[in-house]
């Protein structure tokens, strides 16, 4: 028979920090939220939750007899300083380092999997645009909703990824946490751009996390302050308090960085087979090259692999034309680096 108690052992013991159960009511307050915030032009073009905030917000949506949710924190290991190598990296966040949705599909599978056992319908959603992930582990207790608008397990802070099970189990309910940033707002101050606009508002337009995801030009006055970013942004967790020395993510097969001058000369199959699991904006790995470009621009270069940066820069000026012009900008920045 199917408990909260059980299906929580058997959640932690599959791997996940936290699990906390709630109802299937529609997350209305979510639902308000991402209306304004998309009205107010915060979304910057998104879709994912944005595109359909009604199916987003109610569970029903994704199973009609749902009454309850069973939601699970997978853990990720928080970055560490990076390791020094003589060759520019491109800097990857932390949550990308390996297929950790993958991992928390598994662990809630397996409460499903219980669920199912008792002849329940149990389906699982994670970072789909299926349900709002962070909405629902507040409800469930899971976590709080940080002013860097994540959701922050207490005692362990935000590595986490997020996602549920759907289920026509009748649970008992969790009760909400109570939000712990207290005065701190070293989030909001520590944002490269600014784009935490007010406590848990971030708006997209400015959000480094985003704009490598977004399609189009990188916006030129966001290129310096990416840095060597080319997929995810995680300062705002980094300068996060509650999130320091969190230990429980697993050192596995990760990859924490690629090293640019051969990503860029990469071809599209050994792009793919490096990067494929990404979200790429219309699958189109010229974005995976533009970020990388602007990225280069911002690397500290020097000796033989400043010449390789300049032939690679060349071989971009005088191809598809977005590309050329984030090459040149590269270009211009590395010369205006060099000591004269
Ligand atoms: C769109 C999206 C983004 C967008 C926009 C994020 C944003 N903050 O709006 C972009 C691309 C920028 C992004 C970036 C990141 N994302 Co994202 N993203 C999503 C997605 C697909 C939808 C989120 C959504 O609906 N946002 C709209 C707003 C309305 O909802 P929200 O951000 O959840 O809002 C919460 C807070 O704002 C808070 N809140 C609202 N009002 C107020 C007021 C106050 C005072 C306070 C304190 C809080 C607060 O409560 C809301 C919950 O209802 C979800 C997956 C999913 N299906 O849910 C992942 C998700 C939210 N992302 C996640 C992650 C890991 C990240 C990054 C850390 C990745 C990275 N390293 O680059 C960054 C973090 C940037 C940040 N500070 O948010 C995780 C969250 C993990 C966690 N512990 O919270 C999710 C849940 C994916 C997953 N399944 O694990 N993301
Ligand atoms: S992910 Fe980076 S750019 Fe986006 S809000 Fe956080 S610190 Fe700012
Ligand atoms: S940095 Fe401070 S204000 Fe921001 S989420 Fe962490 S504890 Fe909350």
């Amino acid at each position: 028979m199917s408990s909260t108690a059980e299906l929580r052992r058997i959640g932690l013991a599959a791997g996940l920090t936290a699990v906390g159960f709630t109802h299937a009511e529609p997350f209305t307050e979510a639902r308000v939220t991402l209306v304004e915030r998309k009205a107010a032009g915060l979304h910057g073009g998104m879709q994912f939750t944005y595109r359909n905030p009604e199916r987003s917000t109610t569970p029903t949506r994704i199973l009609e007899s749902a009454q309850s949710l069973i939601v699970g924190a997978w853990p990720y290991r928080a970055p560490d300083p990076h390791v020094s190598t003589d060759r520019p990296q491109a800097e990857i966040a932390a949550y990308a380092w390996r297929d950790h949705y993958g991992s928390l599909k598994s662990a809630l599978g397996e409460i499903a999997a219980a669920l199912q056992a008792d002849g329940y319908t149990a389906r699982v959603v994670a970072d789909d645009n299926a349900l709002v992930d962070r909405a629902a582990a507040i409800r469930a207790g899971v976590g709080w909703a940080g002013k860097n608008s994540n959701v922050l397990v207490p005692g362990h802070g935000s590595w986490f990824v997020l996602g549920a099970v759907v289920t026509d189990a009748p649970l008992e309910h969790d009760q909400p946490v109570e939000p712990a940033c207290g005065s701190c707002r070293r989030c909001l101050d520590g944002c490269p751009t600014g784009a935490i606009i007010a406590e848990g508002v971030v708006d997209a337009r400015r959000c480094l996390a985003w704009l490598l995801q977004a399609d189009g030009d990188f916006p030129i006055e966001f290129r310096e302050a990416l840095g060597t970013r080319i997929y995810g942004c995680d300062d705002c967790q980094v300068v996060c308090p509650p999130s320091r020395g969190s230990d429980v993510g697993m050192i596995g097969d990760e990859v924490t960085s690629l090293d640019l001058l051969e990503l860029l000369t990469m071809d599209d199959e050994a792009l793919l087979a490096a990067v494929g699991r990404w979200y790429i904006p219309k699958r189109d790995l010229r974005y995976v090259r533009r970020n990388a470009l602007v990225a280069l621009g911002n690397a500290n270069v020097s000796g033989d692999n400043r010449t390789e940066a300049m032939d690679v820069l060349a071989s971009y000026i005088g191809s598809d034309d977005m590309l050329a012009e984030h090459a040149r900008w590269a270009a211009d920045q590395l010369d205006a680096s060099t000591p004269h």
